[in-house]
C-alpha cells in the first residue's frame, strides 16, 4: 500500500468579513469539489437573503443564521489533498462574538492563513487572532492579502498593507522573514488555484501552492501522552466518547490512562478501549490526530470539555500556583493584583488570580520589580493562582500544554506561558 500523506490542520482566521470563507469556498470550487450546478443553486439562495456575492461562502456557511446574517458562527471543515498533505481546512469565524470559536479552531491548526482585506487593512480581530495562533501553538502562519480586485490590483496597496503586518507579527514574536504575503482574490479566484493575470507584479504562491510551502507538522510523539477534551458525546453502542486532538505523546488500545481533573477533581483512572478517527477505529494514534475515544472506566459523568487524558504513568498535575511569563494585549484600563480573569488554557475555561506582581518590562524596555499595574504592551512576570481545578504543565516539560489566553468581557485581554508550578495536593 503506498505511504499516506501526512495530514495538516490549517485554520483560516482574521477579522469579520475578511474573506476566509470565500477563499476556502473558492478553493474547493476552483478545485473542481463543487459543481457549477451546486454554485447556482447557493447564489440564488444569497441573492434570496440580499446576500449577493456570499455564494463562495456559503460553501463553508452552512447553517441558516449563519447564511441569513453573512457571517461564519462556528467552525468549519473541509478535506483537501495536495501533492504533500492531506489538508483539513478550519473555517474560523471572525466576528469578535465568536472569538471562543475561533479560539478552538486554532487549538486544533498545525499553520495558519491569515486573511486581511486589502481595503481595510489590519482590523482589532486581525490583531486579536494573530495573538491567540501564537498563544496556541500554531508556529506556521502565512498573510493572505484579499480582496485585491477592491484596491486595482494595486502593489503599492499590497505592500503598505504588508508593512502594517509586518510590525504586528514583531510585536506577537513571528519572525516575519519566515510569513510570506499572498495578493489574492477570493471572489474573483485571483491566486487561489488559478494565477492571476491581473497582478504581473506579484510572484508569490497561490494559497493551493502555499500549503505545500507551509514546514511539515512537528509531532512531538515523544512527550507523554496528553489528550485535551473538546466536547464529550454518547454514541449508541459504543458508550461515552470524548473527542479532541492529542497534542504530545502516543496513545494506544489498551492505554491506561487518567482523567485529569475529572468530575472527581483528583483523576480518573481508566484504560483506552476504542480510537477512532474519520469514522475508522485506529489501535493507536499520536500528536496531532483529532480522534474520539472511548475508555473502559469512564463514563458521561466522569468527564467533560476541559479535561485533560493523560498517560497514567506519567500524568500531569492539577496546579495549586504558577507563575507565567504574561503579555498585555488589549486591556481597557490596568492590571493590578487580584485581578480574576477567565485563563483558556488547551480546552479549560477557568477563572485565575493575580496574586503577585513579580516584574515587569515595559514597551520603551524600562524594567520594574513588584510593579503595581500592568498595562497594554508591558510584559510581565506573574504569580498566578487557579480559582478551580487547573492542568497545566510548564514550558520546559511540555511547551504544548504550557500556553493560555486570558479572556474578559468579550476580548482578549493578555496571553502567556507557564514557567514554575506547585502542584495542589
Ligand atoms: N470584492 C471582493 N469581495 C470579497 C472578496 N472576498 C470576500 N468578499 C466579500 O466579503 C464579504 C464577506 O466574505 P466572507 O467570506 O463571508 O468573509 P469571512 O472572513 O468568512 O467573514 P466571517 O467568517 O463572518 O468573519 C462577502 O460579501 C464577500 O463577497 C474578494 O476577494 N473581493
Ligand atoms: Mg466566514
Amino acid at each position: 500500500m503506498a505511504k499516506e500523506l501526512p495530514n495538516m490542520n490549517v485554520v483560516f482566521v482574521g477579522h469579520v468579513d475578511a474573506g476566509k470563507s470565500t477563499t476556502v469556498g473558492r478553493l474547493m470550487f476552483d478545485g473542481g469539489a463543487v459543481s457549477e450546478q451546486e454554485m447556482a443553486k447557493l447564489k440564488e439562495e444569497a441573492a434570496k437573503h440580499g446576500k449577493q456575492g456570499f455564494e463562495f461562502a456559503y460553501i463553508m456557511d452552512n447553517i441558516k443564521e449563519e447564511r441569513e446574517r453573512g457571517v461564519t458562527i462556528d467552525l468549519a471543515y473541509k478535506k483537501l489533498m495536495t501533492q504533500k498533505y492531506q489538508i483539513t481546512i478550519i473555517d474560523a469565524p471572525g466576528h469578535r462574538d465568536f472569538v471562543k470559536n475561533m479560539i478552538t479552531g486554532a487549538s486544533q491548526a498545525d499553520s495558519a492563513f491569515l486573511v486581511i482585506a486589502a481595503p481595510s487593512g489590519v482590523q482589532p480581530q486581525t490583531t486579536e487572532h494573530l495573538w491567540l495562533l501564537r498563544t496556541m501553538g500554531v508556529s506556521a502562519v502565512a498573510v493572505a492579502v484579499n480582496k485585491m480586485d477592491e484596491v486595482e490590483y494595486s502593489e503599492e496597496k499590497f505592500n503598505a498593507v504588508k508593512e502594517d503586518v509586518t510590525k504586528l507579527l514583531k510585536q506577537v514574536g513571528y519572525n516575519p522573514e519566515e510569513v510570506p504575503f499572498l495578493a489574492i482574490s477570493g471572489l474573483q479566484g485571483d491566486n487561489v488555484v488559478n494565477k492571476s493575470d491581473k497582478m504581473a507584479w506579484y510572484k508569490g504562491p497561490t494559497v493551493k501552492e502555499q500549503f505545500d510551502l507551509f514546514p511539515a507538522p512537528e509531532r512531538p510523539v515523544d512527550l507523554p501522552m496528553r489528550m485535551p477534551v473538546q466536547d464529550v458525546y454518547e454514541i449508541t453502542g459504543i458508550g461515552t466518547v470524548p473527542v479532541g486532538k492529542i497534542e504530545t505523546g502516543v496513545m494506544k488500545q489498551g492505554h491506561k490512562v487518567i482523567v485529569l481533573p475529572g468530575r472527581s477533581g483528583k483523576g480518573i483512572e481508566g484504560e483506552i478501549k476504542t480510537i477512532e478517527a474519520h469514522h475508522e477505529t485506529l489501535p493507536e494514534a499520536e500528536a496531532g490526530d483529532n480522534v474520539g475515544v472511548n475508555i473502559r472506566g469512564v463514563g458521561k459523568k466522569d468527564i467533560a470539555r476541559g479535561d485533560v487524558i493523560c498517560d497514567a504513568e506519567k500524568p500531569a498535575k492539577i496546579v495549586d500556583e504558577f507563575v507565567a511569563q504574561v503579555a498585555v494585549i488589549a486591556h481597557p484600563s490596568v492590571l493590578a493584583k487580584g485581578y480574576t480573569p477567565v485563563f483558556h488554557v488547551h480546552t479549560a475555561q477557568v477563572p485565575c488570580q493575580f496574586v503577585e506582581l513579580i516584574e515587569k518590562t515595559s514597551p520603551d524596555g524600562t524594567k520594574q520589580e513588584n510593579p503595581d499595574f500592568l498595562k497594554n504592551g508591558d510584559l510581565a512576570k506573574v504569580r498566578i493562582k487557579p480559582m478551580g481545578n487547573l492542568v497545566l504543565e510548564t514550558q520546559a516539560d511540555n511547551p504544548h500544554m504550557a500556553r493560555f489566553a486570558i479572556r474578559d468581557a468579550g476580548a482578549t485581554v493578555a496571553a502567556g506561558v507557564c514557567v514554575e508550578l506547585t502542584e495542589k495536593k
